[in-house]
């Protein structure tokens, strides 16, 4: 380590899910003897899955942060959820750190959820190593492990280590750059290629290397850091988390390869400009997880680029500008906080208290106008209608919801206007559901869900002139009259609505021709045909009538109003439903049956084509068929599929299902009235 440079050195645990990721931070703490005794899963008693409903459902499902010195560094390491339903949790922490060891696992090999987030560390540049896990389980075959890792992530990635045995015979490691000399063949003859593509990263020792056939230790350590840094190499070491094998290898190949904070030339933007952090004098920091503590609160997670923090300071959040105080700066491990008085760049801590902060946040001192970049949340694709199951309950609801929404970018909520329902999505219906028990929870409201309304639109597809409708009110006080003639047109897709006031002369006032133009909007908000807002028409005032004494604003929204209805009616209405463009990744072997599956939901193949050896197809597909599509791609691809959908556009509904969603909604509409 160069001297006066940071000891702090930040590293994510990422990968597919159950491969270990949890238990091999857990078998470290125990290693580095921070933990007197080794949690389980299947206990919930580890360190890093601490959440209730962790514990329940045997996985990780937000980020958690431990703290082990290894080597004279001071090592923070991120543990990350595998599951693609939480994966916006995992996604802002690879912006919060300068390393991460993907966790891929020897007996299920390499599966898509790795590759998700592999894509992810490709998009921010982080430097990472492979640690294959649970190399002491039954079926495991490293080699065949190594193949798949090169198939998929490049020749880049080189074992540093091998397993001297399968299962029960894992025993111990094989250094591959260091081999012992009792060391098998295949390890003495990986040592060169490693050497090789190692001495690439720099072009004076690769000069030597060719020249005198060697290279010195330090100079192979030196480049071999840069090469990592650089992706130039990707380290590949195995370990046991159970049998404690390979976990010291790991900690020294870590000391030696990972980089430091400041290593990854980060920039920060200011305005327009991209400006380098260590040009920023004050606080640069970013939020990489909000979590509601029974006990302490809010907590966000801070990664600090530049600056400091210290006991009782303030900051400005940059997504909301609202400077917000907070009190102790806190260390984290696991569940468990500890209060420091202050953290310098570099650093990982936590704040209580403060309001309003997501994950993605960039907090500054106040006037320094610097944002750090985010990495965009997957888009939430599985939604439900949800409302208290007590009446009174509203507000614990939408509070819990909006709780919610601020520990995870990728459950959003909405009120929908067109179908008057809350509306919450997120990522998968599992995702939803532990959200939705984790409110439950925390605060102790009881819900009923059931899939939101599609949201409809209604339109004419022809012109109907001279639609006439009179009001006329006599009984008892003052009376009320009005006599409109209407014209009603389509108009093109997404143009809106018009209203021409047609009229010569003074058959209608000219104060009570907007009052026609309200009642008619109101009416097309209300929908007609099944409740849904009507869209793309132009209405024409052409004709009507005045009376001296009854005429007023309300006759003449009424007429409007009752008019249009009959306008549009005559009019050869239509519904329009959203189609979203839908992107599915998949195992080649999977694409004949998804592009099957698209033509029973009424898509249409817009695209196929192949990312490595997986089949990508891209469809354009009515929202109203994808409602499930979450839980149906797992079970048609035993988990190994993703998607994702855009909304694209409005088309009009075949006539045979408008007639159900037109009876459907009617049968909705009396179901309330009756409540
Ligand atoms: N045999 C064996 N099993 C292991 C080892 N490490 C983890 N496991 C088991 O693998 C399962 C998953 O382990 P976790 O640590 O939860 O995996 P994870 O990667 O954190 O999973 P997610 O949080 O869901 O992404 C648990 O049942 C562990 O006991 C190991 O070294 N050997
Ligand atoms: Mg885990």
């Amino acid at each position: 380590m160069a001297a006066g440079e940071s000891t702090i050195r930040n590293i994510a645990v990422v990968g597919q899910e159950t491969s270990g990721k949890t238990t091999l931070i857990e078998a470290l703490l125990h290693h580095k003897k921070l933990i007197n005794r080794l949690g389980a899963i299947a206990e919930g008693n580890t360190v890093c899955d601490f959440e209730p409903e962790e514990k329940e459902q045997r996985k990780s499902m937000f980020p958690a942060v431990v703290n082990l010195s290894h080597g004279g560094l001071d090592f923070t390491l991120v543990d990350s959820p595998g599951s693609l339903d939480f994966l916006g949790q995992t996604l802002p922490v690879l912006r919060a750190v300068e390393c991460a060891v993907c966790c891929i696992d020897c007996a299920s090999s390499v599966k898509i959820t790795s590759r998700r987030v592999w894509k992810a560390m490709d998009a921010v540049g982080l430097p990472r190593v492979i640690a294959v896990t649970r190399q002491d389980a039954e079926n495991c075959d490293f080699e065949r492990v190594v193949k798949d890792i090169q198939e998929t992530f490049g020749p880049r990635a080189l074992p540093l280590y091998y397993p001297n045995g399968a299962a029960a015979a894992f025993t111990k490691v094989w250094s591959v750059l260091k081999p012992a000399d009792d060391a098998p063949p295949h390890v003495k003859e990986a040592r060169e290629t490693l050497v090789e593509a190692i001495v690439e990263a720099d072009d004076a020792v690769l000069e030597r290397y060719f020249e005198d056939g060697g290279v010195s230790d330090e100079d192979l350590a030196r480049v071999f850091a840069k090469a990592v840094r650089e992706m130039k190499v990707i380290p590949v070491f195995v370990v046991s988390a159970l049998a404690g094998v390979g976990l010291a290898e790991l900690l020294d190949g870590l000391a030696e390869l990972a980089p430091p904070p400041n290593a990854l030339g980060r920039t920060a933007r200011k305005g327009e400009e991209e400006i380098p952090l260590d040009a920023v004098s004050g606080l640069v920091g970013q939020v990489f997880k909000v979590w509601a503590d029974d006990f302490l609160g809010r907590l966000s997670y801070i990664r600090i680029f530049a600056g400091e923090m210290a006991t009782n300071g303030s900051f400005t959040n940059m997504r909301t500008g609202e400077t917000d105080k907070y009190g102790n700066v806190l260390v984290v491990q696991g569940k468990e906080t500890k209060s420091i008085d202050r953290a310098g760049a570099g650093r990982i801590i936590a704040v209580g208290r403060v309001e309003d902060m997501m994950a993605g946040d960039t907090v500054a001192d106040a006037g320094a106008g610097v944002v750090m970049p985010v990495t965009r949340s997957p888009t939430p694709l599985v939604s439900l209608a949800v409302r208290p199951k007590a009446r009174g309950d509203e507000q614990r609801l939408t509070g819990g919801v909006r709780e919610l929404a601020c520990e995870d970018p990728c459950f959003v909520w909405h009120f929908e206007a067109q179908t008057k329902e809350l509306v919450i999505s997120g990522l998968s219906d599992f995702h939803i559901n532990t959200m939705l028990k984790r409110m439950k929870r925390r605060r102790k409201v009881e819900l009923e869900t059931k899939p939101p309304r599609i949201p409809y639109l209604e339109t004419v597809t022809k012109a109907v002139k001279y639609v006439e409708y009179t009001h006329k009110k006599q009984t008892g006080g003052a009376g009320q009259f009005a006599r409109v003639f209407i014209d009603l047109e389509p108009r093109p897709r997404g143009s809106g609505y018009e209203y021409l006031d047609k009229i010569f002369g003074g058959v209608i006032d000219l104060s009570f021709r907007p009052s026609v133009d309200k009642g008619v909007r109101d009416k097309m908000a209300e929908g007609v045909l099944a409740g849904y807002p009507v869209v793309d028409c132009a209405v024409a005032l052409v004709d009507g009538k005045t009376h001296p004494v009854d005429s007023k604003d309300i006759a003449f929204q009424i007429a409007g109003r009752e008019a249009f209805k009959k306008a549009f009616a005559m009019a050869n209405p239509v519904l329009l439903e959203p189609l979203v463009k839908l992107e599915v990744t998949v195992p080649q072997q999977y694409m004949g049956t998804i592009m099957g599956d698209m033509n029973g939901r009424r898509g249409r193949i817009l695209n196929t084509g192949n990312e490595g050896n997986l089949a990508v197809i891209t469809a354009q597909v009515p929202l109203a068929e994808i409602q499930n599509y979450s839980a149906d791609l797992k079970s048609i691809t035993g988990g190994e599929g993703t998607f994702e959908i855009e909304h694209d556009r409005y088309e009009v509904v075949p006539a045979h299902l408008q007639q159900q969603i037109v009876e459907r909604s009617k049968a909705d509409h009396k179901e309330k009235e009756e409540e």
